[in-house]
């Protein structure tokens, strides 16, 4: 999940950011992509399913991501199992590819990110590609601008890059997951619905439309992008919920300011902002931030442990799981309430 939002590209087919991005991976025991690649010389085609279901691999997205990868294949060979693929084996065999996510698809979850970034890294496990996952983040990027941050734990900076050709429009690992471990996420799924605008072309219309989102881009992230990064470093919770809060207010800016407007957040993503709000502002320092993405699901991050149970109770409280308001939750961490 995005504190510091990709929107917008330079480069529709390389798949270039207008602005550089801050995310923080999710722990995979709570929300995952789950893919398996197998080959066979009796497989005619290569073919995919996702979520149990057939989809299409025609698109310039997978292709890309397939073609990158056969062209960076080595040999495989173990005796054990009695496989022996040569390197150059790899342009005539066919793979299929089963991706599943324990969590909704195309709901605002990221699921596109966790999608190209399991697929990228599955096909280099398979074809023996050498490359570390820096240089296969900018591979995962093609697939999906947001993928590329996925290949990394902790928190992650999708680095805009000078090179034409894309090469250094890379993933890196800001700190790992373990540096930060007293923050806290609890996700309120507001909706497991598909977004009715994607982000892709959600954000097409937004560079094409939005007189905002320019003065976004140069003058407002990456001074931001810097602050985020001393905050993440320095654990400052403080700064880091404030401009975390601060992006997704104005990362929703731009999407209404987008013609025809894009309304990602709901009337519920709204009270539970407010309701974070009120608290905040109550006790003095921050003791949660929120963000949403392309969808109404609302992530918070809470200061700690002690931080998180107290925020909990209130939207239990606000917003119990049976209403019609929230979905569910997903906690984590062990809360005692
Ligand atoms: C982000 N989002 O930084 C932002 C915030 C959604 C809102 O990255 O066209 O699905 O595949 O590059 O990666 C969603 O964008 O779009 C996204 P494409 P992607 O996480």
């Amino acid at each position: 999940m995005s504190v510091i939002k990709y929107w917008g590209k330079r480069d529709e087919k390389l798949i270039l950011a207008m602005n550089e991005s801050i995310s923080v991976t999710f722990d995979p025991t709570h929300l995952c992509t789950t893919t398996t690649v197998a080959v066979s010389p009796v497989f005619d085609r290569d073919r995919m399913w996702l979520n149990g279901k057939e989809m299409s691999l025609s698109g310039r997205r997978y292709q890309n991501c397939l073609r990158e990868i056969r062209a960076r294949a080595n040999d495989v060979e173990d005796e054990t199992k009695g496989i022996k693929i040569a390197k150059n084996d790899w342009e005539k065999l066919h793979v299929h590819i089963s991706s599943n996510n324990n969590f909704p698809t195309a709901a605002g979850l990221a699921s596109s990110a966790s999608g190209f970034a399991c697929l990228v890294f599955a096909l280099a496990k398979l074809m023996n590609v050498q490359e570390d996952n820096g240089k296969l983040s900018a591979i995962a990027r093609q697939g999906s601008g947001s993928a590329c941050r996925s290949l990394h734990g902790g928190f992650v900076k999708w680095v805009m890059g000078k090179e034409e050709d894309g090469s250094d429009s890379i993933a890196v690992q800001l700190v790992d997951e373990k540096y930060w471990d007293d923050l806290v996420i609890i996700i309120a799924v507001v909706s497991s619905q598909q977004k009715e605008t994607s982000s892709s072309s959600g954000m097409l219309q937004t560079v094409e439309t939005s007189t905002l989102m320019e003065y976004r881009a140069k003058e407002v992230v990456p001074k931001r992008v810097i602050e985020m990064e001393e905050a993440i470093k320095n654990r400052d919770f403080s700064t880091f919920a404030r401009l975390t809060c601060a992006e997704n207010n104005q990362f929703h800016a731009i999407c209404l300011d987008t013609s025809p407007p894009i309304f990602y957040m709901n009337d519920t993503s709204h009270r539970i902002i407010s309701c974070v709000e009120k608290w905040n502002r109550s006790v003095g320092t921050p003791q949660a931030a929120y963000t949403c993405d392309a969808g109404p699901n609302v992530v918070l991050m809470a200061r700690d442990r002690e931080a998180a149970t107290l925020l909990l109770r209130r939207l239990l409280f606000h917003f119990p799981p049976n209403s019609t308001d929230i979905d569910s939750y997903v906690v984590g961490d062990k809360l005692i309430l």
